[in-house]
């Protein structure tokens, strides 16, 4: 009873309530460091969509808010200027002002042009706040410089701090010093700056103090209080993670460093986590890594707990973690899973498929020899020693992408587990073929050879070659190859290898059977939900099952990819305006109406009630914006059609495009 009257005394006189904030959780706003790792975040989270016919080619907006951080040109289609960078720069920056808001040239201000390289140019240009600096705020342009001129090839915004500290709390000098307590080191307020946020710009105080040997800084609206940023002052880079492995099997003559996500770092001040770009910030000296991460841990021989590598090279940038002894099976195994969960997750998505978030155990340095395998059910893959004319399975790629394809399996179709072992062995094959783009499985697994141990570019026929399963997996495995050739004789090389992975990763969520996968395929195939209709690719899909045994023969020819139509010059750029929400901003060559329309041509062209209108945004010589603000229905949409027409109402063109998340 007393203390709780002790603590109404102290809010009433203090005159307001007690911070929410402590001393300790003070300390982990401060551990998320100055505001320098914005980059990954906003290409992680900013839709974006590239198309070859204009200038503008990618745009990047801030995860949260409207306002353009990156504008990519293509400089093919880039006019030459002549005329001085800063004219030229200013010029560009008040074209593209739209895009760039909340600015206006006039709070810009020249602040130094550099000569990068050989032939690029920076001009940067300061933001300003009632004429003076805002700190770090500058708008860049970048040019490429030959004899006859300047070409522009990025704007970059980086006019605003980009602050994703969410205490809800505000603090002053007084707050500080009652969280800090008593000798709790606040050094003083040591000076005023403005900031600015995309949403608008604050004068602010930065404070420090200190906790033991450590210096911080705390920076702080002056209106409001809030905690804009926090940091040490002990200086630590921001580093990268990379591990020795293989790109595909111990065969190489050179290891390469490849960058190691979401892996646990142990310092000399504790454990730190690298990104999923494999950046991580510690003042603390790294000691190992150990190789248990939200996809994947790794345990050698016998042991109970995940595998620590602890032969560590400090380089300029990060830290370089190897395992030579073990000829690095256990960082290459851990790095190869990470490798082919990120490529399954370009098709299947961590909804589909909860397995794709969850970690797989890999066991290393197995006894017994020649030989791997995965244990349904407990997501566990055991690979093999070296021995017995075998190398060591953990260092050869394909088998381990192989063993992962079986744990797929295992997590997908439309019920759970391994349900055709054949299937099964197809699928792993098809997993380490379709990554490599190569037919040929298991480079290095016999020691020494760079053979494979099966080819699945060899003709296999059901019923004929039913029986061992790896022999039977061959028909289907064949089939899916013959697919991914197929379909890029008809859409070129990346289409095509793109739309056989998609149909091969998605068909899995509902086929438990290699005998149903061709009609899974002309399911996700079907571009007007009518099975009466043939769909795009159906007599090539046909073609190839029937060569392999698994669909009849139909004696016919599909259409032309392209049946309508098309109009290049039509664009779509889409950015983020909230959680799973995008607006989109078309444009088109002397186009009068902009149509946007979720599907495939045929479909938005047979069916104007499923167009969407974009209204007029601006007009110049060339080109005609239309922009459309507010939420566009595009979850689970892969692929829109841009429609323009004229006056009348009549389509005068049409360009079918692929969205894709980045
Ligand atoms: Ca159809
Ligand atoms: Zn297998």
């Amino acid at each position: 009873m007393n203390k709780i009257i002790a603590v109404s005394l102290f809010m009433f006189g203090c005159g307001r309530p007690l911070k929410q904030v402590n001393s300790d959780e003070l300390h982990t706003i401060v551990a998320r460091g100055p505001v320098a790792s914005r980059e990954a975040s906003q290409l992680e989270t900013s839709l974006q969509l590239a198309s070859a016919n204009t200038k503008i080619y990618q745009m990047y907006r801030f995860a949260d808010s409207d306002v353009v951080h990156k504008i990519l040109f293509d400089t093919s289609m880039v006019e030459v200027e002549t005329g001085n960078p800063e004219l030229v720069c200013q010029e560009q920056i008040r074209q593209h002002q739209e895009l760039l808001t909340p600015f206006t040239l006039a709070n810009l201000e020249l602040a130094k042009t550099q000569q990068i390289g050989k032939d690029l140019v920076q001009v940067s240009l300061q933001r300003l706040e009632n004429q003076e600096k805002v700190r770090n705020a500058f708008v860049e342009c970048l040019f490429s410089r030959s004899e006859d001129g300047l070409k522009l090839q990025k704007i970059t915004n980086n006019s605003f701090f980009h602050a994703p500290l969410e205490t809800g709390e505000s603090l002053d000098a007084t707050d500080i010093r009652f969280i800090l307590g008593e000798g709790g080191g606040l050094l003083g307020e040591i000076k005023k700056s403005w900031l600015a946020r995309p949403e608008a710009v604050y004068q602010t105080s930065e404070f420090e103090y200190q906790k033991g040997r450590e210096m911080f800084k705390l920076t702080i609206a002056n209106a409001t209080g809030e905690i804009l940023e926090g940091s040490t002052k002990n200086l630590a880079f921001r580093q990268t993670l990379t591990g020795s492995v293989y790109h595909r099997s111990y065969l190489e003559e050179n290891h390469f460093q490849q960058s190691l996500p979401l892996t646990p770092i142990l310092t000399s001040q504790g454990t730190v986590v690298s990104s999923k770009d494999g950046f991580f910030q510690s003042s603390g000296s790294v000691q190992g890594v150990k190789l248990e991460s939200e996809r994947v841990v790794v345990y050698g021989a016998d042991e109970a707990q995940p595998m620590v590598v602890d032969h560590v090279d400090h380089g300029d940038y990060g830290v370089a973690v190897s395992d030579p002894d073990s000829n690095h099976a256990g960082l290459n195994s851990f790095a190869s899973i990470h490798r082919i969960n990120k490529f399954a997750r370009q098709y299947l998505s961590p909804q589909d498929v909860p397995f794709l978030d969850k970690a797989i155990d890999v066991r290393v340095n197995q006894s017994g020899e020649c030989n791997a395998f995965y244990t349904t059910g407990r997501a566990v893959i055991s690979l093999f020693r070296a021995g017995g004319g075998c190398a060591n399975v953990a260092t050869v790629n394909d088998v381990i992408y192989h063993e992962w394809g079986h744990a797929l399996d295992d997590h997908t179709g439309r019920v759970q587990g391994v349900t055709d072992g054949a299937f099964s062995e197809g699928i792993g094959d098809i997993v380490s073929a379709f990554f490599n783009q190569d037919p040929t499985i298991g480079v290095g697994f016999v020691q020494d050879e760079n053979y494979g141990i099966r080819r699945i570019d060899k003709v296999k026929v059901y019923p004929r070659d039913t029986g061992e399963v790896h022999r039977e997996g061959g028909i289907i495995a064949g089939a899916f190859w013959r697919l991914n050739e197929s379909l890029q004789e008809r859409y070129g090389k990346d289409k095509g290898q793109d739309l056989a992975a998609s149909y091969f990763f998605k068909h899995l969520l509902f086929t438990d059977s290699y005998l149903e996968s061709y009609d899974s395929l002309l399911i996700l195939d079907d571009d007007d939900n009518n099975p009466a209709t043939r769909s795009p690719n159906f007599c090539l899909i046909t073609e190839v099952f029937a060569a392999h045994g698994l669909a009849t023969s139909v004696n016919c020819e599909d259409d032309a990819p392209q049946t309508f139509e098309a109009d290049t010059s039509l664009t779509l750029a889409l950015y983020d305006i909230g959680p799973e929400q995008v607006g989109a901003v078309g444009s088109g060559h002397g186009i009068d109406e902009f149509y946007l329309c979720m599907g495939s041509q045929k479909t938005c062209l047979q069916d104007d009630r499923i167009h969407l209108k974009l209204p007029l945004l601006s007009r110049n010589d060339e080109r005609t914006f239309f922009a459309y603000k507010g939420a566009l229905p595009l979850q689970g949409v892969d692929v829109v059609t841009l429609i323009s027409k004229d006056m009348n109402g009549q389509v005068t063109g049409s360009r079918l495009v692929k969205i894709f998340t980045k």
